[in-house]
């Protein structure tokens, strides 16, 4: 069996990669190439991914594989190889072990699917993302990142769990970097056009975004043996359709500034519209004086990560 022609290459097929996979199967998204290092779990998942093909009756293919020389011809690739959190580890702690293993894949990215659109997951998102940039020399509307779309899910359901409302109802972005600081925007966030400030207390909002800051901690503290990745697929998957639909959605993304927010030369959580050629424009958001302060605080922090995986690239 061979793929057709659009097709996603999937980097790492951990939990996340597999689960991405999974989800543009049988969301009918497109065809999946599934890449890992170790020997046959790839194959093996792809090879159970294609027996549920039947039930789920859907018609995608799926392919597992240790050659880097099948993501040729990849439409998007989606970068998930890393490690992922234990308890008590920050995701800059992951920053040394994960620089290593992005620059093995984008030496690969660059030579077998050099057109492609780029989509990182591995954490910390935004430093892999401006370090996956850097390796690929690929113009910043093909290297982008997923976090806020995660970011603004948790938020979204948190407010949903506390209204007991349907959780697509509820309108949020979470922008700046996928970490402490990440901004959950109150301003912007409403159930069915209703401010959520008219519907909950200040101290009930300030405990969800709080909750939405440490959303990932929350779910590793629970699994202890690794990291969130239902609604991360769900998330991936959401911006995979985006581009190979050609949506022009507007979703946060992790992308590249030259200028917007008064920032630049930083790799960051914004909105965006994704569309064919990635990211395709970005939107700017009217934020509060509050809201604009924190932006510049967690950019701030990137600024720092990003310096810091400099640093390593020279002393390499
Ligand atoms: O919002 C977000 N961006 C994130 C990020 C949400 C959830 C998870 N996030 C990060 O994704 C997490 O912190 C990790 O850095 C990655 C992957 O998380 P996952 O939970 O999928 O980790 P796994 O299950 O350990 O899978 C990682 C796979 C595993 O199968 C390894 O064999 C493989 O990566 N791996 C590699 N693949 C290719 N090439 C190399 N060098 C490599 N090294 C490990």
């Amino acid at each position: 069996m061979k793929l057709r022609s659009t097709f996603t290459a999937v980097i790492g097929a951990g939990q996340v990669g597999a689960t991405t996979a999974q989800r543009i199967l049988e969301q009918g998204v497109s065809d999946v190439m599934l890449f890992d290092i170790v020997e046959g779990m790839p194959q093996g998942k792809a090879l159970d991914l294609m027996e549920a093909a039947p039930i789920e009756g859907h018609g995608q293919r799926i392919l597992g594989t240790n050659r880097y020389e099948d993501i040729q011809g990849a439409e998007i690739v989606v970068v998930t190889a890393g490690l992922p959190r234990k308890p008590g580890m920050t995701r800059e702690d992951l920053l040394a072990l994960n620089a290593k293993i992005i620059k093995d894949v984008c030496q690969n990215v660059k030579k077998y699917a050099p057109n492609s659109k780029l989509i990182i997951v591995t954490n910390p998102l935004d430093i892999m993302t401006y370090l996956a940039s850097r390796e690929t020399g690929f113009p910043e509307n093909r290297c982008f990142g997923m976090a806020g779309v995660l970011d603004t899910a948790r938020m979204r359901y948190f407010i949903a769990e506390r209204l007991d409302c349907v959780p697509k109802d509820v309108q949020a972005v979470v922008l700046g970097g996928h970490g402490d600081l990440m901004v959950p925007v109150s301003s912007q966030t409403k159930v069915k056009n209703r401010p959520i400030r008219d519907l909950i207390t200040s101290e009930e909002l300030a405990a969800i975004e709080q909750r939405t800051r440490d959303g990932g901690a929350e779910i590793v503290k629970l699994l202890k043996t690794g990291s969130a990745f239902y609604a991360p697929s769900s998330s991936v998957c959401e911006m995979v359709k985006a581009v190979l639909r050609d949506e022009k959605k507007v979703l946060p993304v992790c992308a590249y500034l030259k200028g917007e927010y008064g920032l630049r030369d930083i790799y960051f959580g914004v909105t965006a519209e994704l569309g064919k050629n990635g990211v395709e424009k970005i939107i700017e958001l009217p934020l509060e004086p509050n809201e604009k302060k924190a932006l510049e605080m967690s950019a701030q922090k990137v600024k720092q990560g990003i310096a810091e995986v400099s640093s390593l690239a020279t002393a390499q």
